[in-house]
C-alpha cells in the first residue's frame, strides 16, 4: 500500500512528530528494504550519515506516511518498459511519448502523463465529452468520426451545426483537428495515434475562424450545453505579445461563472486553458482567461523536462502536460491527427498541452462523475508531480501546508494514474467561501531603486459566516500605473511565508498610460494554507531606465473553505487504523492528528 516508494531503492524515512503513522506503518510490515526512523526536526543531515554508515543510498524526508498509505502515490520515472508495455495497433503510438515515455525522440524515460496506469485500472473517457473549442474539427478524419458527438457540436464563425474547418492552402485551420484527436482519436484502428482518452466524445466547437472575436461568440461557445459537454478545452486567448493585458468580457465572464455554478448538473463546467505561447516575454497572469479562478491552467513541459521556449510563466497556472520545443529531434513534437485524414508529428505550443490536460481530466470523470470543478483543481494540486521537470529560472519550491509548485510548471505535470486512483475514493470538497481580506486604496508612489512594500493583517473573516480557513484561489486586485508597465513587478507574500510572482517584467510592453486597473492578479500557490495573518505586496521596477508610478488599489480576496477539505479521507483512514491497533492510545489522539495531518496530506513527497 505505501506505493510512492515502491520503485525506490533503499529509503530512510525521517518521520517528524508523527508518532501514530509511524508506529503504524512499520507494524504493517512494508518497509521490507526501508528503515523507519524518528528523528527531532531539522535532523536531516544526521539522516543522511546514518543511511551512509549503515549502507542505505540515500535519505529522504518524508512528511507523512499516511499521504502514501491513503492514495498510493507512486514513484515515477522507475518503471520497466515490461511493466508499462500496452499493444496499440496504431501506427503512431509509438511516437506518442506524451502518452508513455520509453526515451523515444531524445526524452526522458518516464516522463509521461502516466496514462497507462490509468487505462490499466479500466478508464478510457468512456461516457464524457470534451468540446474543442478552436477552429473546427475534421470530423470525418477516420481515426475522429467514430468518437465524434455531432449533437454538442457547432460553428459559431458561420452559424451552423457543422464545425468543418474551413479550406486554406497552408492547411492554417489544422488545430482544432490536432487538439481533438489528442483527446479522442480512437485506439487499436491502425490509424494515426491514441487520444489521452480515446473513448470518450469529442464536440467541435468551431469559434476562431471570423475575421474577429466577440463577446458573444466567447459566452455562446463557453455555455454551449453545459448539461452534455463534461470538459471544454480553450487553446487560445489574447494577443500573446508581450504587451496586452486582457481578458474576458462581461457576456463571457457571465458565461464561465455560470458554467462552474450549473454546468454538468451543478458540479461545473470543467475549463481548460492553455497559459499561452509569448514565453519569457510574457507573462500569463495578464492574460485573464488564463488567470481566472475558473479555468484550469495548464504549461507545457518538452520531452526531457525542460521549458519549451514559448512557456510563460505566472503564479496562476495550476499544472503541466507535455509539448514540443529546443528540440531539433522532428519526433519530440506532438502526433496526432491532422486535416483531412492525416496524421502529424508536428503539433505544437501550449495549444498541445491543454487538450492532453482535458484528456486526463475525462478519465478523471469516468473514475468519479460527481467531481466539482473545484474536486478537479485539487485533485490537479495533489496528484500533479514534479519527476523531473526543470525549470532554468525558477526554483521549485513548498508552500506552508508542504505543496510543491513552480512559477512555471505550477504544481507539476499531471499524473493520470495518480488523479485516476484519487479521484475514486474522492470526497466533494466543503462549501466554498470568499472573504474580502482588506483593500488599501490610498494613492503609493513607485519609483526604480524603492520598491513599494504594503501589507494587509487578516483574521480571514474568521467569526463571520464567510470565514476562510484553508486557502484556494487568492486574487490581488491591483490598480497601478507606470511610466512603463513592462518594468513593474509586484510579489505578494502569505502569512505561512509562500512567496507569489504576480507579475514579471514584460520588457515589450512599453503602456505608459493604461496601467493596471482593477486587474485580478492570481496565485494558486497558497493552496491550503492558512491565509490569516499578515500578507505582504512587494511592487517595484526593474529595468534600464528610471520609472515611476503609483499603486492606487490593492484589494486582497481569499478563496477557499472553512472546513478542512480531505479530512473525511483522513477521518477514515484513521478509523480503518485504529480498528488494527492500540486503540485507546490512538482515539486519543486523534483531534490533533487530523489537523496536523492534513498538512501532511497536502505535502507530496
Ligand atoms: C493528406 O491526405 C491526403 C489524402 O489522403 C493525401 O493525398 C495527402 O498527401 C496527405 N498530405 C500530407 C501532407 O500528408
Ligand atoms: C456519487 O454520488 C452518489 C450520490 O451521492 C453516490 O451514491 C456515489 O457513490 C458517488 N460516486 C462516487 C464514485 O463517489
Ligand atoms: C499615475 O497616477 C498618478 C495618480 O493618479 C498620477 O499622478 C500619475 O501622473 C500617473 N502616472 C502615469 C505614468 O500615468
Ligand atoms: C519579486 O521576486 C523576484 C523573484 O524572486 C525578484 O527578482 C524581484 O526583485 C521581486 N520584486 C519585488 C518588487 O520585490
Ligand atoms: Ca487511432
Ligand atoms: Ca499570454
Amino acid at each position: 500500500m505505501i506505493g510512492s516508494l515502491r520503485y525506490g531503492t533503499a529509503v530512510v524515512l525521517i518521520l517528524l512528530k508523527s508518532l501514530f503513522l509511524a508506529t503504524h506503518a512499520t507494524e504493517d510490515g512494508i518497509f521490507t528494504n526501508h528503515l523507519l526512523v524518528q528523528l527531532h526536526e531539522g535532523a536531516h543531515d544526521e539522516a543522511h550519515q546514518l543511511a551512509t554508515e549503515h549502507g542505505f543510498h540515500s535519505a529522504r524526508k518524508v512528511k507523512n506516511v499516511l499521504d502514501q498509505e491513503g492514495f498510493g502515490r507512486q514513484k515515477r520515472g522507475y518503471r520497466s518498459i515490461d511493466e508499462i508495455y500496452i499493444k496499440m495497433t496504431d501506427p503512431l503510438f509509438s511516437k506518442q511519448w506524451y502518452l508513455i515515455n520509453t526515451g523515444q525522440a531524445d526524452g526522458t524515460p518516464g516522463l509521461d502523463l502516466n496514462v497507462a496506469e490509468a487505462w490499466g485500472l479500466g478508464y478510457t473517457g468512456r461516457g464524457i465529452t470534451i468540446a474543442i473549442m478552436d477552429d473546427g474539427i475534421d470530423y470525418l478524419h477516420p481515426d475522429l468520426a467514430s468518437n465524434y458527438n455531432a449533437e454538442a457540436s457547432f460553428d459559431f464563425s458561420s452559424n451552423d451545426p457543422y464545425p468543418y474547418p474551413r479550406y486554406t492552402d497552408d492547411w492554417f485551420n489544422s488545430h482544432g483537428t490536432r487538439c481533438a484527436g489528442e483527446v479522442s482519436a480512437a485506439a487499436n484502428n491502425n490509424i494515426c495515434g491514441v487520444g489521452v482518452a480515446y473513448n470518450s466524445k469529442v464536440a467541435g466547437i468551431r469559434m476562431l475562424d471570423q475575421p474577429f472575436m466577440t463577446d458573444i461568440i466567447e459566452a455562446s461557445s463557453i455555455s454551449h450545453m453545459p448539461q452534455v459537454i463534461d470538459i471544454y478545452s480553450a487553446s487560445w486567448g489574447p494577443t500573446d505579445d508581450g504587451k496586452t493585458v486582457d481578458g474576458p468580457r462581461e457576456l463571457t465572464l457571465q458565461a464561465m461563472a455560470d458554467g462552474v455554478n450549473k454546468g454538468r448538473g451543478g458540479k461545473g463546467s470543467i475549463y481548460v486553458w492553455a497559459s499561452g505561447d509569448g514565453g519569457s516575454y510574457d507573462d500569463c497572469n495578464c492574460d485573464g482567461y488564463a488567470s481566472s479562478m475558473w479555468t484550469i491552467s495548464i504549461n507545457s513541459a518538452i520531452n526531457d523536462g525542460r521549458t519549451a521556449l514559448y512557456d510563460e510563466s505566472c503564479s496562476s497556472t495550476l499544472a503541466s502536460t507535455f509539448s514540443n520545443g529546443r528540440k531539433r529531434n522532428p519526433e519530440a513534437g506532438v502526433a496526432t491527427t491532422d486535416l483531412y485524414g492525416n496524421c502529424t508529428l508536428r503539433h505544437s505550443g501550449t495549444s498541445a498541452a491543454a487538450p492532453e490536460a482535458a484528456g486526463v481530466f475525462a478519465l478523471a470523470l469516468e473514475a468519479n462523475p460527481n467531481l466539482t470543478w473545484r474536486d478537479m483543481q485539487h485533485l490537479s494540486v495533489l496528484t500533479s508531480k514534479r519527476n523531473q521537470l526543470h525549470d532554468e529560472v525558477h526554483q521549485w519550491r513548498r508552500n506552508g501546508v508542504g505543496l510543491e509548485f513552480n512559477h512555471l510548471f505550477g504544481y507539476g505535470v499531471l499524473d493520470a494514474g495518480g488523479m485516476v486512483k484519487m479521484a475514486k475514493e474522492w470526497k466533494t470538497v466543503p462549501e466554498r467561501f470568499h472573504c474580502m481580506a482588506g483593500s488599501l486604496q490610498d494613492v503609493h508612489k513607485i519609483q526604480s531603486g524603492d520598491k513599494l512594500i504594503l501589507t494587509i493583517s487578516t483574521d480571514s473573516c474568521q467569526g463571520k459566516d464567510n470565514f476562510v480557513r484553508y486557502l484556494e484561489h487568492v486574487q490581488a486586485v491591483v490598480t497601478v500605473n507606470g511610466s512603463r508597465r513592462g518594468d513593474l513587478n509586484i510579489n505578494m507574500t502569505s502569512p505561512m511565508g509562500t512567496k507569489s510572482i504576480l507579475l514579471s517584467c514584460r520588457p515589450r510592453d512599453d503602456d505608459a498610460k493604461v496601467g493596471f486597473d482593477k486587474w485580478p492578479f492570481m496565485t494558486t500557490h497558497t493552496w491550503g494554507e492558512d491565509p490569516r495573518g499578515t500578507w505582504v505586496l512587494e511592487v517595484g521596477f526593474q529595468g534600464d531606465e528610471p520609472q515611476k508610478g503609483a499603486l492606487k488599489e490593492w484589494t486582497l480576496m481569499l478563496h477557499g473553505t472553512q472546513s478542512a477539505p480531505y479530512i473525511d479521507q483522513i477521518v477514515r483512514d484513521y478509523q480503518s487504523k485504529l480498528a488494527m491497533s492500540k486503540k485507546e492510545e490512538l482515539e486519543e489522539e486523534l483531534d490533533e492528528a487530523v489537523e496536523r495531518s492534513l498538512k501532511s496530506l497536502l505535502s507530496k513527497n
